[in-house]
């Protein structure tokens, strides 16, 4: 059941707090969906790959200090680079020929039918900005125009219960009051759009959940629900 090269894939995005099981749910999903027939793949932000990507690294790694507005349109133009493929080109060096290869970003994949399931998005941008204080219409202008998920899926978790789970990290942001904060801003992000999905249950019960709401997403996409732009 691969679809057609005419229908479009859908950009679907998980959020939620650290610890919440976006990743692991989202690796589940992607499985899924390939074993599916279907043409996946899975994204993160920030992409740590990219020149802007390492900068956020090492931000989040502590390793370099940023001005709090800085470090947002950083995360920002993180998704920006990924938006297009205007400039994107990769040099291949092949038998003394240089070729130029397009490298096929978010629009172009979306275009040409490949869903994405995106780890963080402009919500995670605007949601750990306002947390540290920040105007939320200030944090949400730079991401005007980017893509507009399909569907948000929010994998919803007290804090208390994900500092339960161990394993935050020595990352800047994984500690239990500002975490507390992130989880007030996605509460004032959040719409009537969004799926909610409780993160306590079990990881099988959350996938089944899971599953179920992205298919609806992605007939819809197929059926030719147009592409749209933040903010709606
Ligand atoms: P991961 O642990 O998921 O790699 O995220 N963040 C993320 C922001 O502050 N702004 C953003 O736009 C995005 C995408 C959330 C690393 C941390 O970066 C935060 C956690």
């Amino acid at each position: 059941n691969k679809e057609s090269s005419s229908s479009r894939g859908a950009l679907i995005v998980l959020e939620g707090l650290d610890r919440c099981g976006k990743t692991s749910q989202s690796g589940r999903l992607y499985k899924y969906l390939e074993e599916q027939g279907h043409s996946v793949e899975s994204w993160r932000f920030p992409d740590r790959n990219t020149g802007v990507g390492q900068m956020i690294s090492s931000y989040l790694a502590n390793q370099s200090q940023l001005d709090d507005h800085a470090i947002h349109l950083l995360f920002s133009a993180n998704r920006w680079e990924k938006r297009v493929s205007l400039v994107h080109w990769i040099d291949l060096f092949v038998s003394e020929l240089y070729l130029s290869i397009p490298v096929s970003l978010m629009e172009e994949k979306l275009k040409s039918g490949t869903t994405l399931i995106v780890d963080r998005y402009s919500y995670s941008g605007v949601a750990f900005s306002y947390a540290k204080g920040l105007d939320i219409g200030w944090c949400k202008a730079p991401e005007i125009g980017l893509l507009a998920p399909d569907l948000v899926v929010y994998l919803d978790i007290s804090p208390e219960k994900a500092a339960e789970r161990g394993g935050y990290g020595d990352e800047r942001y994984e500690q239990l009051e500002f975490q507390k904060k992130v989880a007030g801003s996605y509460l004032a992000l959040r719409d009537s759009s969004w799926k909610v999905i409780d993160a306590t249950l079990s990881i099988e019960d959350i996938e089944k959940k899971l599953r179920e709401v992205v298919l609806d997403c992605m007939k819809a996409c197929h059926k030719g629900k147009p592409l749209s732009q933040l903010w709606p």
